[in-house]
């Protein structure tokens, strides 16, 4: 019987705090031992010389055979989502089991459990609250938040899920009550759906318009609206998806003051513009998504906020919607107007590539900041560190070996999704992963993919340090436990 069953030899670890010359030995699908020079017997030694060996990516931003709000139904089963997260070094997903109004929720997130049973690789959810009524925040929540799913997300657009301030509010107290992080698509819905009628009203229904019917503006005073809310509550949330600067802005002001208010990016926003929507209605939904892409001075902006420490996290919102399927991106007919084409890019495999590429590459970050995005962060602000996001002993053998000279040419022939295209069709990038082990299994080795439906483990979440609430509430009175603190 061998000492390990696997050891990685010769690599330089990278972790988000540190960088170390050492061999990883691996033993029942943990990291048992880190040495200079480790002896022992292994099953397999694999050599990673010459290249950076670091945690596996932590995607906390994934939609997965999840039913789109704005019409249209996911390309990706959990099967193919998780394959292709894997060939691009992620090893753990957080997706989400969405409610729409009307709906219970216990219901629709016992059917995300059994959907994802064919996961390759880890994974956990976020619970999608589009209706805060009195049975789901008494009766459903709290279970099902101590069952593990410890974060939430709320929309503040899309008719089918948005919730208004009030309801923001009630969705805060139960997540500040029983621990779990709200997460938040932050656009101001009103203004958006104004802008929709008068673009559309006057024959502007390109995709080019998408952009103009929700300018960052609009997500800046959203932004500012729901860290305010926030506030009161002194509830912990992440800002989905920042695209601008002004936006940024407002959560750099807000972490100033003390507010637990967190951020992340993707990486459309570091390298689209809202150019790429121009063109023909097919050429344009590639690209849309929500927020819009937006323009070079914002992608600069976005790094900045990435080296102040505003933003902390990249992942990818993987939504894919196939082009030539009639429940896809044109759910609503070939030339439907911009409000009506599934909102959302794929890009779970492109994810860490672009991120290398972008930032790395480019010298705007380092590999232990890169660690940190795509991996440490959110492993931390989701309550799964250190058992993700980290080389350490007894972190599970999530591992990425990066090829950080590698030079690809992005095609959609070359990854693993089962959406039908790529926004990134024709990008060059350098670095790519070069072996990918999920708790110590091997799953992506130089070009060959041997992912297992069912391998993956759902992530129950315990209460964490992390979101704790400050304790501060703007007034002497807890509007939580309902009295008057000292
Ligand atoms: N927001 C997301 O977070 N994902 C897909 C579409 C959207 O608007
Ligand atoms: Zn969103
Ligand atoms: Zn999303």
């Amino acid at each position: 019987m061998s000492d390990f069953d696997v050891i990685i030899k010769g690599g330089v670890v990278v972790n988000a705090s540190d960088t170390t010359r050492a061999d990883i030995g691996i033993k029942d699908g943990r990291i048992v031992a880190l040495a200079e020079a480790l002896s022992g017997s292994a099953t397999r030694t694999i050599d990673a010389a010459g290249r950076m060996v670091m945690p596996g990516g932590v995607d906390s931003h994934c939609h997965i055979a999840q039913p789109s709000s704005g019409g249209g139904q996911n390309a990706e089963s959990w099967e193919s989502g998780t394959r292709s997260a894997a060939c691009g070094g992620t090893t753990t997903v957080i997706a989400f089991s969405s409610q729409e109004k009307g709906e219970r929720i216990k219901p629709m997130v016992d059917a995300y459990h059994e959907k994802a049973k064919q996961a390759c690789i880890d994974y956990s959810f976020h619970i999608i609250i589009s209706e805060p009524s009195d049975a789901v925040v008494t009766d459903e929540l709290p279970g099902l938040i101590e069952s593990g799913l410890r974060s939430l997300k709320l929309f503040m657009t899309y008719p089918k899920n948005r919730v208004d301030d009030g309801e923001i509010l009630r969705i805060f107290e139960v997540a500040r009550r029983y621990g779990a992080l709200v997460c938040v698509h932050a656009e101001n819905h009103d203004a958006i759906m104004y802008m929709t009628e008068k673009l559309i009203g006057a024959g502007l229904g390109a995709t080019k318009y998408h952009a103009w019917c929700k300018p960052a503006l609009v997500e800046r005073e959203a932004c500012q609206r729901v860290i305010m809310l926030a506030e009161l509550m002194d509830q912990p949330i992440q800002i989905f998806h920042v695209t601008c600067e002004e936006a940024a802005e407002e959560i750099r002001r807000a972490q100033h003051r003390g507010v637990k208010v967190f951020a992340e990016t993707c990486p459309q926003y570091f390298v689209l513009t809202a150019d790429d929507l121009e063109g023909d209605q097919r050429q344009g939904a590639r690209v849309l998504c929500s927020p819009a892409p937006r323009s070079v001075p914002d992608q600069q902006a976005l790094w900045r906020h990435i080296n102040s420490g505003t933003i902390g996290n990249v992942t990818s919102d993987h939504a894919p919607y196939n082009i030539d399927a009639v429940d896809g991106k044109f759910w609503a007919g070939d030339n439907a107007p911009f409000n009506q084409i599934a909102n959302g890019v794929p890009g779970l495999e492109t994810r860490m590539p672009i991120v290398f590429s972008e930032g790395v590459v480019k010298g705007r970050i380092d590999p232990q900041q890169f660690v940190a995005l795509t991996s440490t962060n959110a492993a931390k602000l989701f309550g799964v560190y250190p058992q993700k996001g980290t080389i350490s002993i007894g972190a599970d053998a999530d591992i990425c070996i990066w090829d950080a000279e590698k030079k690809v040419t992005i095609t959609q022939e070359m990854l693993h999704h089962d959406t039908d295209y790529t926004p990134y069709e024709g990008m060059d990038v350098t670095g790519w992963p070069a072996v990918t082990l999920t708790r110590g299994k091997v799953v992506w080795e130089e070009g060959v993919e041997s992912c297992e439906a069912g391998w993956g483990n759902f992530l129950a979440r315990e209460p964490y340090d992390y979101i704790k609430p400050r304790g501060v509430f703007p007034t002497p009175f807890n509007p939580v436990s309902g009295e008057i603190e000292a």
